[in-house]
């Protein structure tokens, strides 16, 4: 299966809807877009900028600003233009109408990355789906066309607005074959990592921002350089799985994946929810920061609604400062989650710490069922045991208490006494 990328070297024109003023977050934002066309291998022509106050619903941008965009296209000789925002299938048909010339959205943009970057069989399923889902927009904005030029016949169906639905519901069943084919893979993972779990080695998902640095953090953690890493964002795409020794005898599985980005469309989010599935069925997170990155607070934040998004809030989550060599000083008072531990995967510094938080939250969240027999005059250590186990059921005899209770694997010992079963 080849997947080909639709806009590499394209002589392109940024076009951005809020202005960089002098703020170093907004400067930064118009950074991670230009990366982005980086990363597609555009070539960078010229940017122009607007401050959206009024959404035309036809073409985003009034009339006045699209003659300045053909002038500009014209005087930079560009072939592509690219918008930081979102277009509905009607705007790009419009605005490809009025500037005789291919727009595209950044949704559109950071798909074709993915196109270009997909090397297994799986990701490039991915990219396929979201790239279908994509053209179903796109279709409702050539059929709107096609009725204005019937005259806004509402009602009558034209030749073109029928050849167009056979065409929608051929892509509709594209998209549900690809979808088959990407369940038939999710369950072939699923087993994989059934056996995983019967082995009891804990998983744990680094999650982050692109470029935040969790491939080079998965590298560092084994002493390898297997993972591709560049300055680029989505670098990663497929999932990678190694093993990392904590300490003594402990391992874990740790999970390189696919990296977030602020407004991800639901597109993309669905078509990666096979790579993301890796991380849903993690024990634990490592949310990877860019400490370094004026962003900080952004992509935090766009990091976190996505783990809400997917109903990962409830797992332990560890925060991973990286970049600690190039980050100002002063950014780590800027720090307020918890646990926190702060590295530099380039460098190698603070990875026993790390090493060290994996292991105690780990060890937390490993519990055992045990049952537990306190003999009459010994009853009164249950309530000790009630504020360090969760106590789920008590039989009582004239002898004594039968606990049936769950603690963590660092009690047993504790407790060793008075344990009669385990049950796990
Ligand atoms: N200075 C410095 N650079 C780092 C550190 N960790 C990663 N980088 C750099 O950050 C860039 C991105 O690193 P990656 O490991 O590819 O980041 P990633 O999170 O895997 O990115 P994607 O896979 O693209 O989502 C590379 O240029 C790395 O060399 C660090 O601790 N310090
Ligand atoms: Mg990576």
């Amino acid at each position: 299966m080849e997947i080909k990328s639709l806009i590499r070297n394209k002589k392109t024109l940024f076009f951005i809807t809020h202005h960089p003023f002098a703020k170093p977050e907004a400067i930064a934002q118009v950074e991670e877009f230009k990366e982005l066309g980086r990363a597609a291998g555009l070539q960078y022509r010229g940017i122009l900028y607007q401050v959206l106050k009024k959404i035309q619903p036809a073409t985003l941008i009034g009339i006045g600003k699209i003659q300045e965009l053909k002038q500009k296209l014209q005087d930079t000789q560009s072939e592509l233009v690219v918008f930081d925002h979102s277009l509905s299938g009607v705007q790009i048909r419009n605005l490809e109408k009025e500037l005789n010339i291919t727009v595209i959205d950044r949704n559109q943009l950071i798909l074709d990355i993915f196109a270009q970057r997909a090397k297994t069989y799986a990701g490039k399923l991915q990219v396929e789906l979201a790239r279908t889902l994509d053209e179903l927009p796109r279709m409702v904005g050539a059929w709107m066309s096609s009725l204005s030029r019937q005259g806004g016949g509402i009602g009558t169906k034209g030749p073109g607005e029928k050849a167009i639905e056979t065409d929608r519901r051929q892509v509709q069943m594209r998209a549900r074959k690809i979808r088959q084919k990407l369940e038939k893979i999710r369950r072939v993972r699923n087993s994989h990592r059934a056996l995983r779990k019967k082995n009891k080695v804990p998983v744990v998902a680094l999650i982050g921002y692109t470029n935040s640095g969790k491939s080079t953090l998965l590298n560092s953690l084994t002493n390898s350089t297997a993972v591709d890493v560049q300055h680029l964002p989505f670098m990663t795409l497929d999932p990678t799985t190694r093993k990392v020794h904590i300490r003594h005898s402990q391992t874990v599985l740790v999970t390189d994946t696919v990296g977030f980005i602020q407004n991800l469309s639901p597109h993309l989010i669905e078509a990666f929810k096979a790579t993301l599935e890796e991380s849903a069925s993690a024990d634990m997170l490592l949310h990877i920061i860019d400490l370094s990155s004026p962003l900080m607070k952004i992509q935090m934040d766009a990091v976190n609604k996505l783990i809400q998004e997917f109903g990962w809030s409830e797992k332990p989550c560890i925060h991973v400062y990286n970049k600690m060599d190039i980050a100002p000083k002063e950014k780590v008072f800027q720090t307020n989650s918890y646990p926190k531990v702060f590295i530099s995967a380039l460098k190698g510094t603070g990875l026993d710490k790390l090493k060290k938080t994996i292991g105690d939250v780990s060890s937390k969240m490993q519990t055992e069922e045990v049952q537990l027999y306190f003999p009459k005059n010994e009853e009164d250590k249950i309530y000790s045991l009630d504020r360090k186990a969760f106590i789920y059921k008590k039989e009582a005899s004239s002898l004594g208490v039968l606990c049936y209770a769950r603690m963590g694997v660092s009690q047993l010992r504790e407790w060793s006494d008075f344990i009669v079963k385990k049950t796990t």
